[in-house]
């Protein structure tokens, strides 16, 4: 049932150009060399005007957005073993909850659409209402008696469908009439091969009768062809004639169509407690509008597990929410590690190289597998982002040859690709500093301590003075927001290869940093492109020096 069982493959919280591509790459790479399994690429957020922009010129999709991984009804919705039409005998609901073990029925009109419910409830008051009353109205559907009641049809009525009482012929012609009459609704009568009943039910024109005890080819007692009713021979008896024409009447008289509906992506917990403080025993399951299965109460014993692939970081803070709760089965990245713990063993796939998109090209160059112009147009996408075209010093040879390669298969130059990507760059003075700050933004614990570190690539750092105190403003309260003791952005120029880091102040740890300080929080980093490689590193290394006493000066905290 849709994609319950897909891997879903995801990159990092705030998705930049190498884990968006690297997740729609890899997760085409799977689906070729695992076609049991459907892997799906997901993303954890918007996508800037870059992304997009690359995403449209390989004419692909861009990864489906996906909030949470947390555990979803759609997981664990069922296509139900039993389904009714409208106009189904209520016997059939009976069968199917005894043979089935269903509790709740879904009832589906032609088109598939959901009409309603009947259940063990349903079936329950409506035995119990024919006895409440002496003598109650039953919804008859001629066309139905034959599914219920072995016999045949002798005559169609004039009405198919109509209301009307049971009366039994089984007692002394006048006393039979003179019930006849005083009946407010003609009823239906069951009667035997009788002559003068059979008259009055001419004259009075009831909506059907059903004959017992006629044989196969027995003449009926009576001229019935001035008759408009129905007509029908039963094989059974009396009793047994009435009890299963009461269960004749269609499913939709009984069902219940005031029915809560859950989604496909409600979440486990919230569909749970709704069913289980509700009067249902089942739930129907839409995507979207369309009905697509049922949940009981057994659905919800055991916790479903999300299957999750992790590319372009591996660490629970950074990926989508809800991966705590997810079966991580795969990582592919090139970051340092500090990954959750696995209850069962996992492939990883990390190497120091410039960009997550370089280890999954190796991986179709060593299946020997032919890399699609959209798949390289993605890859290579990836690569110049991530390395900021080669020039970053967390650039390998590694993807130096996975450029070239990408390079003959696109036809596209990386240099010219390189100035499409980076001429789309927004100026910074009209975009809102915790935007800017929060876009590419990763947060660390080192030593007991939290700091979280923001990147953003600029065409220029000259204009820089316009935004420096907005942004610093704001990175102190980011800081208090996140709970981080230092919070930090680089404003990276990747025309000119510098950085400037701007910082939320954390004296001590400040003056370590092997920077130049231009101003107040505010350092020259020439020749600092990579965060994860140039400046988390000397970040760590402060912070553990701090932590031993190493370097520390009296306080003076601000
Ligand atoms: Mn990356």
């Amino acid at each position: 049932m849709n994609d319950n069982a897909a891997v879903y493959v995801a990159g990092h919280k705030n998705p930049d150009m190498d884990c968006t591509c690297a997740a729609h790459c890899y997760a085409a790479l799977k689906n070729i060399i695992d076609p049991a399994t459907t892997y799906i690429p997901i993303r954890t957020g918007p996508l800037n005007t870059q992304i997009l922009d690359v995403f449209e010129l390989a004419g692909v999709e861009e990864p489906r957005h996906i909030h949470s991984v947390a555990p979803t009804i759609g997981m664990i919705a069922r296509r139900s073993p039993a389904i009714l039409g409208m106009d189904d005998p209520v016997l059939d609901a009976i069968r199917e909850v005894e043979n089935q073990t269903v509790s709740s029925i879904p009832i589906l009109d032609e088109d598939g659409t959901f009409c309603g419910m009947v259940g063990v409830n349903e079936i329950t008051s409506y035995i119990l209402a024919q006895n409440k009353d002496p003598r109650p109205l039953y919804t008859f559907l001629v066309r139905n008696f034959n599914r219920v009641l072995p016999g045949e049809l002798l005559q169609a009525g004039a009405a198919d469908l109509f209301e009307a009482p049971i009366l039994t012929g089984s007692m002394p012609d006048d006393r039979a009439v003179t019930t006849l009459r005083s009946l407010d609704t003609p009823p239906l009568l069951v009667v035997g091969n009788r002559e003068k009943i059979l008259e009055h039910a001419v004259d009075y024109q009831l909506p059907a009768v059903v004959i017992t005890g006629l044989e196969k080819d027995e003449e009926i007692a009576t001229d019935m062809s001035s008759f408009t009713g129905a007509i029908y021979r039963s094989a059974t008896d009396t009793a047994e004639t009435i009890r299963l024409l009461r269960l004749s009447s269609p499913v939709r008289t009984i069902m219940d169509v005031d029915v809560p509906r859950l989604t496909t992506e409600t979440p486990f917990d919230e569909g749970k407690n709704l069913l289980l403080n509700s009067r249902f025993r089942g739930l129907p399951v839409f995507e979207k509008d369309t009905y697509i299965g049922m949940v009981s109460r057994r659905s919800f014993i055991g916790r479903p597990h999300r299957k999750l692939i992790m590319v372009d970081h591996n660490e629970i803070s950074q990926a989508v929410d809800g991966a705590e709760e997810a079966e991580i089965i795969e990582i592919v990245d090139h970051h340092r590690l500090a990954p959750p713990s696995t209850n069962q063993p996992i492939a990883v796939n990390t190497r120091p190289v410039g960009s997550t998109c370089t280890l999954i090209y190796e991986e179709f160059a060593g299946r020997g597998l032919a890399v699609e112009r959209d798949i390289a147009v993605l890859l290579l996408s990836g690569i110049i982002s991530d390395t900021v075209n080669l020039y970053s010093p967390t650039t390998t040879e590694a993807d130096r040859r996975a450029i070239f390669r990408l390079e003959t298969i696109t036809g596209i130059s990386a240099g010219e690709h390189a100035k499409r990507l980076f001429s789309q760059l927004n100026v910074l003075e009209n975009r809102e500093p915790r935007e800017i700050i929060l876009a590419d933004y990763k947060q660390y614990t080192h030593s007991g301590v939290r700091v979280g570190i923001g990147q953003v690539e600029v065409t220029t750092l000259s204009d820089s003075g316009n935004y420096r105190a907005r942004l610093i403003d704001e990175l102190k309260s980011v800081a208090r927001d996140k709970r981080c003791r230092w919070c930090m952005l680089m404003v990276t120029d990747v025309m000119k290869r510098n950085s400037l880091l701007l910082t939320s102040g954390y004296t001590e740890a400040e003056k370590a940093l092997p920077f130049t300080r231009l101003t107040e929080q505010t350092y020259d980093m020439p020749g600092v492109l990579s965060r994860k490689k140039q400046l988390l590193p000397v970040v760590m290394r402060i912070l553990g020096d701090l932590a031993e006493g190493i370097g520390k000066v009296p306080a003076s905290v601000q």
